[in-house]
């Protein structure tokens, strides 16, 4: 049983996971470093621990002072939200070594997973489809080159330790083959400290559409549909949907099956999301698992009525799963909100937000930690927010974000707002005809232009 849930993490997802907590009864905990002392995730947790400075290396990314923290004020359990320890598999071990419940899989599934290769096979073995291309780690150039003439060029070099696209080279012909090879081992040897790399055939101009999952760890998988995430830049997604505009019922089901047989394969237990690339001819490839609660899991919380946060804390109480297909209605849309500027290349803007006017009415949610006098500290990602809609058709959700964002005010610092704004008035979005390299072409217009 778990009685008092500590929150591993700071900003939106760390007041999300609060909330759901004091609905279920649960008592919380809060960690902070010292430039988040005036956070709101402190404020609503039953309790607060400072664990550091700034710097996330001496806070949020210490599983010591997490630990410490736990043990102090009697928390059972630890729930890591996104980015920072959540999917790191040596602190989920060391939660259990310390008899603390570590909200999401066992360190041995994490790190399956996040060696891409290894989780490539574990994928083919449960017979989901996966890109063509290396059986594993490829040793040298002679043999990565023998194997790419097999493939057919264009061919990607990934990293096994990669994901989010570091690491990764396109190599279009045997001629550039060796230089895109090593400079992919290269990369992926500092940036991750392992410079191992496999090959797949590239896939051009591919939907990048995820499938969201929950296991209870005895055996059963089930799966909430989809959402579109071929909206992103440099890696970063801007806006995210459920259902996506190209997926019928047929192939959801087709492609949540085959989630489920690859997490079924491992066993797998809380919340996960299985990445598919869906190219021109709709076939559909496994390319990476993430083992934690994601950004976007609010677009598939509106469209199921499933609050995906009670899910991850009811399975980490060891409840099980009764199989059954979760039904799906409306369409929902996310739109990430970042202290940035889109008129100088989306540079970070922190600063004090000293207007702060949200957004409301039917239909319309915003998760943030932001309010009108909240500094953004310069040591995190920039994301203050995310507005997320729900209606009954995509056209009419579309229509409600372009209201919603017209409502939002924020001074003080820039924010993607004008981004989102031209975004959701563009007709190759609104008719549903983008790939992952839409934003490459996309030209903002001066926002004096706008009215
Ligand atoms: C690919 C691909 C095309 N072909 N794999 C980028 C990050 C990593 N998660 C996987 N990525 C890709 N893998 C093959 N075989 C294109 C991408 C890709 C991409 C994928 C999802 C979302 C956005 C993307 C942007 C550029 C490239």
């Amino acid at each position: 049983m778990i009685n008092k849930v500590l929150i591993a993490n700071r900003g939106e997802i760390a007041l999300r996971v609060i909330r759901t907590c004091h609905e279920m009864g649960l008592k919380t905990v809060a960690v902070y470093s010292t430039a988040d002392r005036d956070a709101l995730h402190v404020r609503f947790a039953d309790e607060a621990v400072c664990i550091g400075p700034p710097a996330s290396k001496e806070s949020y990314l210490r599983p010591d002072r997490l630990i410490a923290a736990a043990e102090v004020t009697g928390a059972d359990a630890i729930h890591p939200g996104y980015g920072f320890l959540s999917e790191n598999a040596e602190f989920s071990d060391i939660c259990a070594d310390h008899n603390i419940k570590f909200i999401g899989p066992t360190g041995h599934t994490i790190s399956l997973m996040g060696d891409k290769s290894l989780a490539k096979t574990t994928m083919t073995k449960a017979n989901v489809p996966t890109v063509p291309g290396s059986k594993g780690i490829v040793q040298s150039v002679d043999e990565g080159m023998a194997l790419a003439r097999e493939i057919g060029y264009p061919v990607l070099a990934k990293a096994k330790a990669g994901g989010g696209g570091k690491g990764m080279r396109i190599i279009h012909e045997p001629s550039e083959f060796e230089k895109n090879f090593v400079s992919a081992q290269t990369e992926a040897a500092a940036a991750f400290g392992n410079g191992d790399v496999y090959l797949e055939k590239f896939i051009l101009k591919p939907r990048h559409v995820e499938i969201q999952l929950l296991g209870d760890g005895k055996g059963t998988v089930i799966h909430f549909g989809e959402r579109e995430c071929s909206i992103q830049r440099r890696h970063q997604k801007l806006v995210e949907e459920s259902p996506s505009p190209i997926i019928t019922p047929e192939l959801r089901e087709k492609m949540g099956q085959a989630a489920i047989r690859g997490a079924e394969a491992v066993n797998y237990e809380g919340a996960g999301t299985v990445e598919f690339l869906v190219d021109a001819d709709m076939n559909f490839y496994f390319i990476e698992m993430n083992t934690r609660i994601q950004v976007e899991h609010p677009v598939t919380e509106e469209v199921t009525d499933c609050d995906l946060i009670e899910y991850q804390v009811r399975v980490a109480m060891g409840e099980t799963i009764r199989k059954r297909s979760i039904p799906m209605e409306g369409h929902s849309i996310e739109c990430r909100i970042n202290a940035e500027d889109p008129y100088k290349n989306f540079s970070p803007s922190p600063g004090m937000i000293t207007t702060f006017h949200p957004p409301g009415g039917h239909g319309v949610r915003l998760d943030t930690h932001a309010y009108a006098g909240y500094y953004i500290p310069p040591y995190y990602d920039s994301m203050i927010g995310k507005l997320i809609v729900r209606s009954r058709t995509r056209e009419l959700a579309i229509n409600k974000m372009k209201r919603a964002l017209n409502e939002f005010v924020i001074e003080g610092v820039k924010t993607t707002i004008p981004f989102h704004k031209q975004l959701m008035d563009n007709p190759d979005f609104q008719a549903g005809n983008f790939d992952t390299h839409f934003l490459d072409s996309f030209d903002l217009k001066p926002e004096k232009e706008l009215n």
